[in-house]
């Protein structure tokens, strides 16, 4: 008998408990429990079977782990279709998150309960597959088509009431999931219910399924599986169940061999290793109630709403009750934003502007706080300053954290006496929801006071990825490799709005251009402008041309012109007139001949440049795995998560091929394409980035 599955009598209802932590994952062994379950009850007399999860959940579906490995018997599919054809009553009763090949468990089942706080759902499309044991085939016989196209295709988790009144579940009770399945059995039984297989309903009338199957891959930017999911639900529209089925394996089957899958499942967990780190394993955080925050413009301001939003309570310094009051209204506009959505009640909106928050213009207020992030102007002297007073006024233990984004924290930790409760937490704006945060380590940050940013960062909903100090840390330092690429290929006689074309075709949400105009050209240009005091390589190429548009004024959004003219709206894709004869200037200016760039090079060199850039990261210590620049690009950047990251990418487009390009294209330019002593060594060595992964972990 299965050790996952304990199979019980109460009664004339046998019970069959998962027992498979973290998530009851449906592995082989409790695919194989189940089914040996489900045979015991019927030869032993009982009249029907309860079906439950011990621990935090129901089945949270298939174990990911097996993907890629070759499938071992019971299949799932088959699993869910032996447990609707048993002669007795099935009941699958639910808590948590039953999800994927948990949900389908449930519908292969005749009747559903659940706990109020259960959650269902049948995410496959979020790691690049879809529902592979019949949930295309039972949902809309169910709930008819158009539920069955919003759940599956977008993967959303539905909570209890919302599935009762979809039809997926039968009841809600409070209780635990076994008692509330016990006691609806036998109400079945005592009722004379009899079994209801869903593979029995009908099915509804078919739709224009092509025109469907269109408007989601428009919508999900290249993305296959939520596409690919509409055609099973056609099947189940358009076949008999069994043929259906077939046809959703084999759609299913399709799906795991594509590298989207790959992309997608390696995402899945590499946000769940990044957080994992040697130097902190068993090392408890400090103390993490009061925050400070100094200074309370875009930046403090979304940092303080994320802290509130997590239930810390919060001191806002400004230099002036103006400036306090400025900031206190940005902060109301950010949490106006979650009250609108629901997020939050009117009652807690006010509990957090009125009590949670507090504002002042002295530091001496600051003397109890637990942590505080200084987010004031990025310029060195004033940080030392800032830091200088806040050693004063903190308490011995408090921990000084800056937002700088890239200036030197070992630097600013030298100025007070407590360089080891240093750090550097870079938000990304805007802070209350942009979800990366970068902890940087300087070379003295004690170990708990790392775990107090990774705490930290936990409570506020952020997904950390621990960063060593350089100019950029991983983040912007890969950012401005990849943007200087994009702008050498301008000079040689791209155009921005071709690149931009052609890596929103990649995946990108947006161009890089199209993402300097919503970020605003100005910060660019304040950042060349310090590169060339600091003193420019004569070696390295440089450009005037997108000087000159922030010359004239022109910083993208926020001043309706920048690559484009948004003078028709924030969505206006129209290019504005004056940057191609700015570019044909400097390229005159440096006798430059034009000539002509394919979409296809337009990526190869912005992604080379992207990947090797992130090896030279990884290389120095700066990232502790390709995976944290991974997840680095995925939450902060609009890498497309269907790749995986630009590492998983690589490995999948091949590390040899990749080195064989940069050193093609150092024959022209040896400055820039100066391959990483990493990648280097890996293609020699036949290793992948995912190697290195997976020795690190
Ligand atoms: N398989 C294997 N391990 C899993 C897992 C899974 N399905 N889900 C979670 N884990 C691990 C996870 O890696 C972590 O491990 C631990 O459990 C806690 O997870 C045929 C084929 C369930 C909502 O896509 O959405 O069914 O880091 O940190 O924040 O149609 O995990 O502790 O070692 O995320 O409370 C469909 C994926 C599969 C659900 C819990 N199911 N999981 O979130 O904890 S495909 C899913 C989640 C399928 C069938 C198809 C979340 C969660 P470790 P966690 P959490």
């Amino acid at each position: 008998m299965s050790q996952v599955i304990q199979y019980e009598r109460v009664g004339d209802i046998a019970v069959l408990a998962s027992n498979n932590p973290p998530v009851n994952a449906l592995g082989y062994d409790v695919r194989i429990g189940l089914v040996e379950g489900i045979e015991r009850a019927e030869q032993d007399g009982a009249k029907a079977v309860l079906i439950y999860g011990e621990g935090r959940t129901f089945f949270a579906g298939a174990d990911i782990r097996e993907f890629g490995k070759p499938p071992k018997e019971p299949f799932l599919p088959d699993v869910c279709s032996r447990i609707e054809a048993s002669h007795l009553i099935v009941v699958s009763s639910l808590h948590g998150t039953a999800l994927g090949g948990g949900l389908e468990i449930a519908l292969g089942s005749h009747y559903r309960i659940a706990v109020p706080s259960a959650r269902v759902g049948l995410p496959e499309v979020l790691i690049g597959v879809m529902p592979g044991a019949g949930g295309t085939q039972r949902l809309p016989r169910l709930i008819g088509i158009d539920g069955s196209l919003d759940i599956i295709t977008s993967g959303r988790q539905v909570g209890a009431k919302e599935a009762l009144d979809l039809g997926i579940l039968d009841k809600v009770a409070e209780g635990t999931p076994r008692e509330i399945g016990l006691a609806y059995a036998q109400e079945l039984l005592d009722s004379g219910a009899g079994r209801r297989p869903i593979r029995d309903m009908d099915a509804p009338a078919a739709v224009d399924f092509d025109a469907l199957y269109e408007a989601v891959l428009k919508k999900s930017r290249g993305q296959l599986a939520p596409a690919v999911a509409v055609r099973g639900i056609q099947a189940a529209c358009e076949l008999p169940f069994d043929k259906g089925m077939k046809r959703e394996r084999d759609l299913f089957m399709e799906l795991m061999a594509t590298d989207q899958r790959q992309g997608l499942i390696h995402a899945f967990f590499a946000e769940r290793t990044v957080g994992k780190l040697p130097e902190i394993d068993g090392i408890a955080p400090r103390d993490l109630n009061a925050l400070g925050v100094i200074g309370g413009g875009t930046m403090g301001a979304g940092i303080a709403t994320s802290a509130l939003l997590s239930g810390l309570n919060v001191t806002m310094l400004e230099m002036t009750p103006e400036a306090a009051a400025a900031a206190k209204g940005r902060i109301q506009k950010n949490l106006g934003g979650a009250l609108k959505r629901g997020k939050i009640s009117q009652d807690k909106y006010e509990d957090l502007t009125e009590k949670a928050l507090s504002l002042t213009t002295s530091y001496d207020d600051l003397g109890d706080v637990d942590l505080v992030i200084e987010a004031v102007f990025e310029d060195m002297d004033v940080k030392k300053t800032v830091f200088t007073q806040l050693d004063a006024v903190c308490k011995p233990g408090a921990i000084l954290a800056s937002n700088t984004s890239y200036l030197n924290v070992d630097e600013i930790a030298a100025v007070t006496k407590r360089p080891q409760d240093v750090i550097g937490l870079h938000f990304f704006s805007p802070a209350h929801v942009m979800k990366l945060l970068e902890v940087v380590v300087a070379d003295k940050t004690a170990p708990d006071v790392v775990a107090t940013g990774f705490a930290l960062g936990k409570k506020m909903g952020k997904v950390s990825v621990r960063a060593g100090v350089c100019d950029g840390f991983i983040g912007n330092r890969i950012l401005s490799t990849y943007r200087t690429c994009a702008d050498h290929m301008i000079l040689d006689g791209a155009s921005p709005y071709q690149i931009d074309v052609a890596l929103e075709k990649f995946g990108f949400a947006m161009g890089p251009y199209a993402v300097a105009d919503l970020a605003g050209l100005d910060i660019g240009w304040a950042v060349r402008k310090r590169k060339r005091a600091e003193g420019l390589d004569p070696a390295a190429r440089d450009s005037t041309y997108a000087d000159k548009i922030c010359e004239d004024g022109h910083f993208g959004q926020k001043t309706g012109m920048g690559y484009y003219d948004y003078s028709a709206g924030p969505k206006s894709r129209v290019p504005n007139p004056q940057v191609i004869p700015l570019i044909e200037g400097d390229r005159d200016a440096q006798g430059i001949s034009p000539r002509e760039f394919t979409e296809d090079e337009i990526v190869r060199r912005y992604m080379a440049s992207m990947v090797n850039e992130a090896a030279k990261v990884v290389g120095e210590g700066i990232a502790l795995r390709p995976l944290d620049v991974d997840v680095t690009l995925l939450y902060g950047y609009g890498f497309p998560r269907y790749r995986g990251g630009p590492m998983k990418w690589a490995d999948m487009v091949g590390l040899p091929e990749l080195l064989a390009d940069i050193q093609k294209w150092a024959k022209d330019d040896p400055y820039f394409w100066q391959a990483a002593p990493l990648l280097e060594q890996l293609v020699a060595e036949g290793r992948t980035f995912d190697d290195l992964n997976k020795e690190a972990s």
